[in-house]
């Protein structure tokens, strides 16, 4: 039998059937945590110190104390995903509060819990990459920054959730959010990008997007290819006349976006721009240079 997968929990391996934190760690009770997702391609970590420095920049926005330096987390994850003998895979970094009582009091809570999942991925290689996708602009708005900010990867994702709820009801693959004065913020769980007369170009984060590592690795092979790139409010009109929309995330790469509310974006295919940065982007995922090799 192949040997189960080991979870990595305060310094600890446990095997998956037995990886369990207490139902009074705050992180289940109140959504009080932090996460990355990050994705291993071929023994290299991609992007792990940036994922690692946007968690600790979550951590300090909620003053939720991480019981390790920034190195020693970079190394928990290799580890890791050694450990497993991993090599195209994806990495869950999750840090709650830790155990406390009932009371949302996080100084109930002396010690946060480090968890590291290093589990396999499967990946959507087929139509959805090359065809591209449907989506829903949702009801279900971003919240400001000055509420539960997306600029924080929290473990309060039901925003997202609610939002994904209405874009499977109504047989869509995905949702795109709006902020709340109307402007395209970003999906449930990837930035947004569209491309209008070979210009491209993202919504603000003070709209309410997560700061995106992989919308940093395109907008710069972006402009490496010779691309203006512009960070602008995007109305839901432009998206529906743009040539090219496409999302981007650790999770799901890029992701070509064929439909917005049951209207066609471009020919109804991936455009050749979005191809481009298909290309060049899976090139990067290759390099070694891109992240911290495990072997
Ligand atoms: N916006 C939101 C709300 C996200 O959660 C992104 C944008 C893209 O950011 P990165 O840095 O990944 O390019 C995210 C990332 C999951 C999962 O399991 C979600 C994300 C990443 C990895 C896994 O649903 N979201």
């Amino acid at each position: 039998m192949e040997q189960e997968l080991q979870i990595y929990i305060d310094g600890k391996y446990y095997p998956k059937s037995e990886a369990k934190v207490s139902v009074y760690d705050h992180g289940f009770l109140y959504g009080d945590g932090v996460f990355e997702g990050i994705r291993v391609y071929n023994g290299t970590v991609f992007k792990l110190k940036e994922h690692v420095q946007r968690l600790y920049a979550s951590a300090h926005a909620m003053m939720l104390k991480i019981p390790l330096s920034q190195q020693e987390m970079v190394q928990a994850v290799v580890d890791t995903v050694r450990k497993n003998q991993l090599k195209d895979s994806y990495v869950r970094l999750v840090v709650t509060r830790g155990l406390g009582d009932l009371g949302l009091d996080p100084r109930k809570c002396p010690n946060a819990t480090v968890i590291v999942i290093a589990d396999r991925i499967v990946l959507h290689e087929g139509e959805a990459k090359t065809k591209g996708i449907t989506t829903l602009v949702s009801w279900v708005r971003r919240n400001p920054v000055d509420s539960t900010s997306p600029e924080v990867k929290s473990l309060n994702y039901l925003n997202s959730i609610m939002a994904k709820i209405e874009a499977n009801m109504s047989g869509a693959d995905e949702a795109i959010c709006l902020d709340k004065n109307g402007y395209v913020a970003e999906g449930v769980g990837e930035n947004l990008f569209i491309v209008r007369n070979g210009k491209i170009s993202t919504p603000p984060t003070a709209t309410g997007a997560l700061e995106g590592i992989t919308a940093k690795s395109v907008t710069k092979l972006a402009i490496k290819l010779g691309y203006e790139v512009t960070v602008e409010n995007i109305t839901p009109f432009m998206l529906f006349n743009a040539d090219e929309v496409f999302f981007t995330g650790s999770a799901a790469e890029i992701v070509p976006i064929r439909q917005v509310n049951w209207r066609q974006i471009g020919n109804g295919n991936r455009g050749p721009v979005t191809e481009k940065l298909v290309d060049e982007f899976h090139k990067l995922t290759r390099d070694p240079t891109q992240g911290i090799a495990v072997y």
